[in-house]
């Protein structure tokens, strides 16, 4: 395969050879079989060796950052004195932004081009933003209408204090930037953290650690657990010295989790699947409607929560809409990463390869007309050719279940409230958008939207201060802005009589 492949820088190298696995208390746990052996996507070759955490260490994680928090070694320190290092962690995650974006690239898959201005550019801005909140943190006062004693007065007001230990458990497809969504607000809050990053995704987050600790954050502020979901996962779910679990995912294990916290009343968020729906509209600029298509539906090679897949286009514009999505697929380049040509690459394993390829044969079987696009490379890497599925209907799989990969499914409309019908016909509810340059039918459609977010003639436009999650089965809680840092608070009500 010819590629045009950048150089692995020598710190990527040097990184690799050093990360044995877990990091705990501000260093690598070296016992424990090396067991874990996170691939490249584009070879199937292994880049490191990292040792799995048993329960043990789990517990031990949380025991360190318990202790932390009980000394308050973090929250203890002032506001703006957390601040400065936070935003002194981002400007060296910014000054390694190349390696960590190489990194990822390695271990994900996905173009170094959007590792480079995505996972990390945006992580950068991310943490800066919550990083600002740390001091900005506050209650409010509230009158006392009915207090008794009748003759005394009463001053109360509320605060809002660190949760306490709080877990993230992150998947692998963003495994930096959704674990920086869970540690930043997090830290900011002063709570301390320990994360357990997706088995395939492991490395890039331990980078991380590193980078935490050179920035001040002290050690066993934040930990990494590397282990798998059904042990590390699972127990760091259930732990009562758990005060927050914040998890990124399936819908399924989303709901255990969820389970799990409630069993010790634990605060939980969850920011689950999409089968997320691009409404085109008669009056559409079709241009930008596939544009914009492309750009939310192959981001990432469709691995992207809140990524289009359901495409409602207005019957006017339907036959035009599937030819040039196909048009576009077809003459795009599949490739490594690390090679910035590459249109498309990789999927992040071998199993999610299978299950995407699986879908479309479910597809096929049940009708849709299937519109190719470019080959995969070779047969090492784990690829999967973008495709365009057109005359899907409501009832089809590939209308119902996210796929989670390049394969766009389009279904025509007639009717304006017979595709408003469809959008909301899913369990799921994450983010929408809506393609009209009608601005009275936009502000008609927007509240009858059954989800999270709604974006009108722009789709996967995220912004931390924009509030980011979902409504029915996908997920509860939300990220970035006030709402984030706040639900890594408790609310404390204070009355003082005097
Ligand atoms: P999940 O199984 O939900 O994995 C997400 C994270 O949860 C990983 O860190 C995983 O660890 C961990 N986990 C697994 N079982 C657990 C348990 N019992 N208790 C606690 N943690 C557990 O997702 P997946 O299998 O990687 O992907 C399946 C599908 O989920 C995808 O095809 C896609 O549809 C959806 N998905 C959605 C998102 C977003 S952003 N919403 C992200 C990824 C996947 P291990 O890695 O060790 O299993």
């Amino acid at each position: 395969m010819n590629t045009q492949a950048i150089s692995v820088l020598e710190e990527v190298k040097d990184f690799l050879s050093r990360a044995t696995g877990s990091f705990i208390d501000g260093h690598y746990l070296t016992e424990g079989e090396r067991q874990t052996r996170p691939v490249d996507p584009s070879n199937g070759e292994p880049l490191a060796s990292l040792a799995l955490a048993s329960q043990v260490e789990v517990d031990h994680a949380v025991a360190i950052a318990k202790a932390r928090f009980d000394n308050r070694s973090w929250r203890g320190k002032k506001a703006a004195e957390r601040e400065r290092i936070l935003l002194r962690f981002a400007d060296l995650v910014e000054q390694h932004a190349e390696e960590l974006a190489q990194i990822e690239t390695l271990n994900q898959g996905k173009s170094i081009n959007v590792t480079r201005m995505v996972d990390v550019g945006f992580s950068v801005d991310f943490m800066r933003y919550t990083a600002g909140w740390t001091t900005k943190l506050e209650g409010r006062t509230g009158e006392v209408s009915i207090g008794m004693p009748a003759d005394a007065q009463f001053n109360a007001y509320t605060m809002r204090q660190p949760v306490g230990v709080v877990a993230g458990i992150v998947p692998w497809n963003f495994p930096l930037m959704i674990a920086l969504w869970k540690i930043i607000p997090a830290l900011a809050a002063g709570c301390t953290v320990v994360i357990k990053p997706a088995t395939e995704t492991p490395l890039s987050v331990l980078r991380l650690a590193e980078l935490a600790l050179e920035a001040g954050i002290p050690s066993g502020v934040f930990n990494v657990v590397v282990g798998s979901g059904s042990t590390a996962g699972q127990r760091l779910a259930e732990h009562p010295d758990v005060r927050k679990v914040t998890f990124t995912g399936s819908t399924e294990i989303g709901k255990r989790i969820g389970h799990a916290a409630v069993d010790h009343m634990a605060h939980f968020s969850l920011e689950l699947g999409g089968k997320n729906p691009m409404l085109v509209l008669e009056d559409a600029n079709l241009d930008k409607a596939v544009e914009g298509a492309l750009m939310a539906g192959l981001l990432n090679q469709g691995q992207v929560c809140a990524a289009a897949s359901r495409f409602y286009v207005h019957r006017r514009q339907y036959e035009a809409f599937c030819e040039r999505l196909h048009q576009a697929v077809s003459g795009m380049s599949l490739g490594p990463g690390l090679d910035p040509t590459a249109q498309l690459n990789p999927v992040v394993s071998k199993r999610h390869q299978q299950s995407i390829l699986n879908y479309l044969e479910i597809a096929e079987r049940e009708g849709a007309r299937v519109l190719r696009g470019a080959e995969a490379p070779d047969d090492t890497g784990f690829y999967v050719s973008p495709v365009v599925l057109a005359d899907v209907t409501q009832q089809m799989t590939l209308a119902r279940e996210e796929v989670f990969g390049p394969v766009l499914s389009v279904i025509p409309f007639d009717d304006v409230d017979e595709a408003l019908a469809m959008v909301n016909d899913s369990d799921l509810g994450l983010a929408a958008s809506l393609w009209t340059n009608d601005l009275s039918q936009a502000m008609r459609l927007i509240p009858e939207i059954e989800a999270g977010t709604v974006w009108v003639n722009t789709h996967v436009t995220l912004d931390p201060n924009l509030p980011f999650g979902g409504v029915k089965q996908s997920g509860i809680g939300r990220e970035f802005g006030r709402e984030a840092i706040e639900s890594f608070t408790e609310l404390k009500s204070v009355c003082i009589a005097y």
